[in-house]
């Protein structure tokens, strides 16, 4: 039988790698579109990666989603039978400072994708990297049909993704999915998301290495589930017989600093002799309280998250030691 061949924008990501990694585990063909970048940028897959003369299933391709043409042609070029969209300048609090491009990236990116199936071809099957940020002041529990009201160009951006997702959908009966997922975490998140950032300084503190530890707001309080669990839901939305759009999370929250308690914890020390606030670290606006109710996921794709909290806060603890 020949195997399904999947493309992934924002293969170098957290999200992206594990997704590599378990599309490659269903025997999936997996293209990933890398950015060209001064430095090596493909850390989190470079265990994938084999020199393309060996026999191999994960081939790289340069492109950019500010970039139509880069785009039409991987499409053209890979002829894939899903494309996950998970590019995107990902982090809220930068999206104050580089508001323009993070929505020329994330929406109209998502735009340039579709635009390239409709035209290349219209039985690829889309998933589009969604968020909870998109709900941002809207009161919680949040699931499918809560209102957005984002807080940030970030999540204003990822707002018009959706909905341009959504009207292909409706317009050109592309079978196109918004995965809404909730805060995701693992020993690959980058640095400068709170929860590395905080797991990464216990371990320094502990080892002599760092001092102090400094934060913004820790009263926010989030949904925060493992990537690994989630990328799993991206994948069963695109093997349904209709496109739909989906919450996921794990349907418990926690503030800053309850996760500050229980990783220092861990390494036996107590977070308020530590952590510091700075305010460079606010935003202008605030999402204070993420928690989503993701019953329909499990009504229609039997999924449920598998990582409790503390767990998730344990595996990137222990992960972060051994390196
Ligand atoms: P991430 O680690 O920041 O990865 C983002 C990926 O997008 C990287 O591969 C990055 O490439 C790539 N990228 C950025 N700008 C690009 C551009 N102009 N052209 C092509 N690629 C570009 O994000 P993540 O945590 O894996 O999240 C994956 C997706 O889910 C993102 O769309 C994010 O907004 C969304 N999301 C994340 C969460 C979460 O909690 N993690 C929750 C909801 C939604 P480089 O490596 O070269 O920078
Ligand atoms: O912030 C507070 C901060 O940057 C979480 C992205 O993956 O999830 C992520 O966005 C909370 C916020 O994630 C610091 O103010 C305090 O309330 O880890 P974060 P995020 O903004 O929730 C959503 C679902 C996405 O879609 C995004 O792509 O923690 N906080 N002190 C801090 N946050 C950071 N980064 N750094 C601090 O020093």
């Amino acid at each position: 039988m020949q195997s399904h061949r999947a493309l992934i924008f924002g293969v170098t990501g957290q999200d992206g790698s594990y997704l590599s990694d378990f599309l490659l585990s269903k025997n999936y063909e997996v293209h990933g579109v890398i950015r060209r970048s001064s430095s090596f940028n493909t850390g989190r897959i470079d265990g994938l990666y084999k020199d393309p003369h060996e026999e191999t299933k994960f081939f790289l391709h340069f492109g950019d989603l500010s970039d139509s043409s880069s785009i039409r042609n991987v499409i053209a070029k890979v002829k894939p039978d899903e494309i996950y969209n998970l590019a995107a300048q990902s982090h809220v609090r930068v999206s104050f400072d580089i508001p323009e491009y993070t929505c020329d990236v994330n929406a109209l990116g998502t735009l340039r994708i579709l635009e390239a199936i409709k035209d290349i071809n219209p039985k690829i099957r889309f998933y589009q990297a969604s968020s909870s940020e998109m709900f941002g002041k809207s009161p919680a529990p949040q699931n499918e049909n809560t209102p957005f009201y984002p807080r940030s160009p970030y999540g204003a951006s990822k707002v018009f993704a959706y909905w341009i997702t959504k009207n292909y959908r409706e317009a050109y009966e592309i079978f196109a999915c918004n995965g809404i997922l909730f805060n995701h975490e693992s020993p690959r998140r980058g640095s400068t998301f709170v929860t590395k950032k905080i797991i990464e300084a216990v371990i320094k503190i502990k080892q002599g290495k760092q001092k102090y530890l400094y934060l913004g707001n820790l009263d926010a309080k989030r949904d925060w589930g493992s990537a690994k669990d989630y990328v799993e839901a991206m994948w069963l939305m695109l093997q349904q017989d209709m496109a739909d759009d989906y919450v996921i999370a794990t349907g418990e929250n926690h503030s800053v600093k309850e996760f500050l308690d229980e990783a220092f914890k861990l390494a036996n020390l107590d977070w308020k002799e530590y952590v510091k606030i700075d305010k460079r670290y606010f935003r202008p606006a605030e999402v204070d309280m993420l928690c989503g109710d993701s019953t329909k996921a499990l009504d229609k794709l039997s999924w449920k998250p598998k990582t409790g909290f503390k767990q998730l806060i344990k595996e990137m603890y222990e992960a972060g030691r051994k390196n």
